[in-house]
This record gives structure tokens, sequence and C-alpha cells, in this order.
């Protein structure tokens, strides 16, 4: 059986491209694979976050998992910083990444924007703590958004040179998981946008502990034009924000595109975003109402993950253990 390892940042509230780039697939691939799911705090805090806060996302987003179905009885589910194997394996990996690659990774370059001077460094070496993440555990397979396809090709270019350089074959290649469908979900505001946890305007996503009120005024705001629906995918071309929303549709309705437009070709938005409030509404309001009810037992949260730190440890320690010996540390 194949190891899975994949992460989520407790930077705020997971949002619908959370969930449809990663979430949801975790849950049906739990079924064939050994599943090792991780809240990433010390990926969250290459950008500012309230330490309160951050404790209590961390909790939070542990509900919604569950809620969603991530099965802690068969799979692992901790936070990063629990388990110290992650950042002894990302200083090695610190040592083995070039600096022209991590030059070339977009998603630093969309955060840090024109400010880079004044980010930190731990955003800038971001993938090679997303690459320890996920070699730690010698995982496999790795299902995540399609953002994050950069950091993926990274981690390969890690392992194999850290095998080079070494003379070893220790880390395996390490193989992406995206989703057919609905791998960039979009901004609600900005079509041209990811849809983003901790983008500042809350109307731009969709979170999964809105209410269907919540849902169904951000779902009306968002922004459309002022066309109708085409008849084919093709029509929807250069049209960014229709094209989400009707990628949105059909991903939750689990239709194609074709579909959703054969459906409700000629429509204008008014009439389509009802139907889209209903589809997001059925699939969301199950998991926030689950959620509400696992917050109500934050010690339980609490020890799940606890639980699940040793159970990560055990697989990771022994791997990373052999790295530092690999390079070279008197153990
Ligand atoms: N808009 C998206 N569409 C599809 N997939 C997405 N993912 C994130 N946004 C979208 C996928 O969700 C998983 C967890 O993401 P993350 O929390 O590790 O970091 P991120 O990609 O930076 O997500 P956010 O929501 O944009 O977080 P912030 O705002 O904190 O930076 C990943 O598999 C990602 O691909």
């Amino acid at each position: 059986m194949q190891r899975i390892f994949s992460g989520i940042q407790p930077s705020g509230i997971p949002q619908l491209g959370n969930y449809l780039g990663a979430i949801r697939n975790w849950v049906s691939l739990q079924a064939d694979h050994e599943c090792v799911f991780c809240l990433v705090d010390m990926h969250a805090i290459t950008t500012w976050q309230a330490p309160d806060k951050l404790r209590n996302q961390t909790l939070t987003q542990a509900a919604i998992l569950l809620a969603a179905g991530i099965d802690t009885d068969k799979h692992i589910l901790f936070n990063q910083s629990a388990v110290s194997a992650h950042a002894r394996l990302a200083w090695i990996f610190n040592c083995v990444t070039r600096l022209g690659w991590l030059n070339r990774m977009t998603q630093f370059k969309d955060k840090a924007g024109k400010d880079r001077e004044n980010h930190s460094a731990g955003l800038y070496v971001y993938p090679s703590l997303m690459a320890a993440d996920i070699l730690a555990y010698k995982a496999t397979r790795v299902p995540v958004g399609e953002d994050q396809k950069q950091h993926l090709e990274l981690t390969n270019d890690v392992a194999q040179k850290f095998n080079h350089d070494y003379g070893v074959e220790f880390f395996p290649q390490v193989e992406a998981l995206i989703p057919p469908a609905a791998a960039r979900v979009m901004s609600l505001r900005d079509g041209t946008k990811k849809m983003s946890k901790s983008d500042p305007s809350a109307q731009s996503r969709i979170e999964l502990t809105d209410d269907a009120d919540t849902i169904a005024l951000k779902i009306r705001r968002a922004k459309t034009d002022t066309g109708v629906l085409p008849e084919e995918a093709g029509g929807l071309a250069d049209r960014p924000e229709a094209k989400n929303l009707v990628t949105i549709y059909a991903a939750l309705a689990d239709m194609s595109v074709e579909d959703v437009l054969a459906r409700h070709q000629g429509e204008g938005f008014g009439p389509f975003k009802q139907a889209l409030t209903e589809v997001v509404v059925n699939a969301i309001a199950p998991i926030a109402l689950e959620t509400t009810r696992l917050m109500q037992d934050e010690t339980h949260l609490a020890s799940v993950l606890r639980s699940g730190a040793l159970r990560a440890q055990a697989i990771a320690e022994p791997i990373v253990t052999e790295a530092e010996k690999i390079v070279g540390f008197l153990k």
C-alpha cells in the first residue's frame, strides 16, 4: 500500500479551494492508502500568525478534517511542530536545495509580491520544509491542488540531489495527485486570483464553517459578467468569474462542465447563483454542523492530534535519524 502525505496550513478556516483541491481527495484516498495528514503550523508561521489564533485554528482545522471524513482510527492526523523530525530534515534540505531553485518558486513571488525584502526567510525556504514533511515519511504520493505542483517538483529535485550527493538511494521520488476538476478554485471577487483562506476579503471565499445564509450572500455578491451561461465550455474562455462558478458547481455536483452548461445554458447569473448556492450548501452544511459539534470538546481534539503525533513520530524518527547518519552527524 502506498503512503500518502499531505498538509494544510492552520492559517485560517479552510476554504472551498482547500476542500476541492485537497481535503475531498484525502477522504477518498483513505480507502487504499496509508495516509499521514498534517496541520502544518510551522508553515503557517512563515507569515504572521497571532499565537492564540494559531492554537485555535489548529484545533478548528482538526475538527473540520474529522467532520469532512478523515478517519483517525485508520490514519494519522497531527500538527507538524509536534514532530521534531520535520525541522531536522528541513535543515538538511536547506543545505541541499539551491538558491536558484527557490528563486523560481512562483508561490513565494505571489505571496511576497514587490515587498520581497520584508518577508521572512521561512517563507523563502517553505519548499525545503515541504520536501522534509513528505520525505520524512518516505511518502510516494501527495494529493494537492495545482498551486503546489511546483513545490512537488522541487521535492523530487531535493530527493534526487540528496541521493546523488551522498551516493545513496535513500529518498523516493513522489507523485503529485492533482484532482482532474477544480484543482485551482478562484476567488469569488477576482476570477484571476486563487481562492485563499488568508485573503483579506472574507467575501472572496466560502469557508467550510459558513452557514447557508453566509454562503448564499457570498455567492450572490460573487463577481460575474453581464452575459448568460453559454452552450459550450469554449464560451467560458476569457470569462474567468463565470468559468470559476461553473467549475465549482460541476465539481461539487460530480458533473462535467458540459453537463452543467447543458442544464443551465442561457440562464443569467441570478438563477444560476441560486442553483449553485444549493449545491454548495448541500456539500458544506453537514461539515459545518459536525465541526460545531466537535468543537465542543477541545480536549478530545487535542488528544486526537497528540496520539497522531506519536504515530507520525514512530514512522519519521528512524527515517530522519538515518538521513542524519548519512550526512555524517555523530549519533
Ligand atoms: N484555491 C485553491 N484551489 C484548489 N486547491 C487549493 N489549495 C489551496 N487553495 C486552493 C490546496 O489546499 C491544500 C492546502 O493548502 P495550504 O493550506 O497548505 O496552503 P495554500 O495552498 O497556500 O492555501 P491557502 O488557502 O491559499 O492558504 P494561505 O492563504 O494561508 O496561503 C493544498 O494542497 C493546496 O494546493
